[in-house]
């Protein structure tokens, strides 16, 4: 039994089947567990979640000293509850609508079963009176199920992407399940102050329980608190990975390997509709297409991940990606050299912060990101104070880091004078900015997101009893 227990869609490990065809765990990289290990670890404490495979009925098991409780996925529950409404109805819909979500009732039964599941091996190993704290979009009904099953428990929930302005939500046929269930937690948290406002007043309005600034009153004498806690990264360890000889060196090697131009810009991103990717890319073809810039003097690197590639959305965004990077490259790009070196993998962490090392102008412009953690990576690794960033300001990062480059995504021309602005930059202009926004960022670092919200957590309801709470209805 634990006294803490994280709840996440993902168990922190990916399964390496052995060359002699055993199996092992290896800890998949991540913002999340390397913020909430410490934590877990001075507490005993227990993560719960998918282990990314089909129908598989596995033990609670020991890895690297996590303890970790698979929670088991069966094929159609991988397409309905996951591929289904967690990617294609509530990740666009908590995204502006970027694309058109869709809404289908079988879809939803299946994320009700899952989301019970989870809430029920939670119960299963949470200590009396525990700590449990639930992640993200995919188990918005676990707070409530979970109250239900163990009304001694502290439970907070955390959402990683943005919480949609209440037009948006309005759509949901299932908008106040979801509303009730996350009412389960004690404490909610947001990346932005907006989204937690944004639940507040649709929680009054649809729900109708009484609510001031952060709080929500229910019937049954509970509070729940609402509030913003910007997720942010180990900004040490990006640097000191930065630092390192071997990333330096690899730096220079990628900076050769291109042809050493006098400017690198750098995309990283999931291969995700929501992250503006096509739209920056066009920007930066027509700045090449117009003579602002030159193939000799400049390239625009593309790591794109890939991800939910058994979405159709995904695949489509894939297809299109590819025919304008190869009608970019045919029609501007010269011998050996491209207009635009894109990448369709993912790569190890190193290899990223070496790239971070090499990029002179660093270009993240989503539609909609509850965050961007690539943002603040490219911002820690910047030692030298020098290197510019160009930030869409509809992520949740240009709330922090006022001294980017901001742009409107939907805005091809601003796009393109900032990118031009931000590498044409002074030295003397690019380093006093990436200096306010390093000293932001590791500030305020993932160890400390954690620390405020588990701290915040046991000061919601102090007084509850704990052990009596009676049987509510809403
Ligand atoms: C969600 C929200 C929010 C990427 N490619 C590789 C790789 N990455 C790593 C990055 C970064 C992470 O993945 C991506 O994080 P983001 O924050 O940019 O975006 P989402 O995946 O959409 O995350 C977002 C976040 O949750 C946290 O709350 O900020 O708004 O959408 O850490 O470095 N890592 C490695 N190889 C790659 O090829 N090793």
């Amino acid at each position: 039994m634990s006294e803490l227990v994280i709840v996440a869609n993902r168990l922190p490990v990916d399964q390496v089947i052995d060359d002699d065809g055993g199996i092992s765990w290896r800890r998949s990289p991540g913002g999340l567990v390397t913020a909430l290990e410490p934590v877990l670890r001075s507490n005993e404490g227990a993560w719960v979640g998918w282990p990314g495979g089909v129908d598989q009925q596995l033990e609670p098991f020991v890895s690297e000293g996590l303890h970790l409780v698979p929670v088991s996925l069966s094929a159609s529950e991988i397409e309905e509850f996951y591929e289904g409404f967690s990617n294609g109805s509530l990740w666009p819909l908590y995204h502006d609508v970027v694309a058109k979500p869709e809404y289908h009732r079988e879809w939803w039964d299946s994320y009700v079963a899952v989301n019970q599941r989870f809430a029920e091996q939670a119960a299963a190993v949470a200590a009396t009176g525990a700590t449990v704290w639930v992640q993200d979009y995919q188990l918005q009904l676990v707070p409530q199920m979970l109250r239900e099953l163990r009304p001694d428990l502290r439970i907070g929930f955390y959402l990683h992407i943005p919480f949609p302005p209440s037009e948006l939500f309005a759509q949901l046929p299932w908008r106040r399940q979801i509303l009730e269930g996350l009412l389960g937690a004690d404490l909610i948290g947001f990346q932005l102050a907006g989204a937690a406002q944004n639940f507040v007043r649709l929680v009054r309005n649809r729900v109708g329980h009484r609510t001031h600034r952060e709080r929500v009153y229910l019937p049954d004498g509970r509070e729940v608190r609402a509030a913003a806690y910007p997720i942010s990264i180990d900004a040490a360890e990006f640097e000191d990975l930065a630092r390192s000889p071997e990333v330096a060196r690899r730096a220079e090697e990628i900076r050769e390997s291109l042809g050493s131009p006098k400017k690198i810009f750098l995309g990283v991103d999931r291969l995700d509709y929501t992250k503006g990717i096509f739209a920056r890319l066009r920007a930066y073809a027509e700045l090449v297409e117009g003579g602002h810039l030159s193939v000799e003097d400049a390239v625009f690197v593309q790591v794109a991940t890939p991800s939910r590639e058994r979405v159709e959305e995904y695949r489509i965004l894939r297809d299109e990606i590819d025919r304008l990077v190869g009608r970019v490259n045919g029609d501007l790009g010269q011998l050996g050299r491209p207009v635009i070196s894109y990448m369709h993998s993912s790569m190890p962490r190193e290899e990223l912060a070496a790239l971070y090392r090499a990029a002179d102008v660093m270009v993240v412009t989503p539609f909609r990101d509850g965050m961007n953690l690539v943002a603040k990576e490219y911002v820690a690794c910047r030692y030298d104070d020098a290197g510019a960033l160009v930030l869409s300001e509809f992520a949740g990062a240009a709330n922090e880091l006022r001294q980017a480059w901001l742009v409107n995504p939907y805005d091809i021309n601003g796009m393109k004078t900032a990118l031009l602005d931000a590498c044409q930059a002074p030295e003397k202009e690019q380093s006093r900015r990436m200096r306010a926004m390093r000293r932001t960022v590791t500030e305020r670092d993932v160890a400390k997101w954690a620390g405020d919200f588990l701290g915040d957590l046991t000061a919601v309801n102090p007084d509850q009893d704990l052990t009596l709470r009676p049987d509510f209805d809403y």
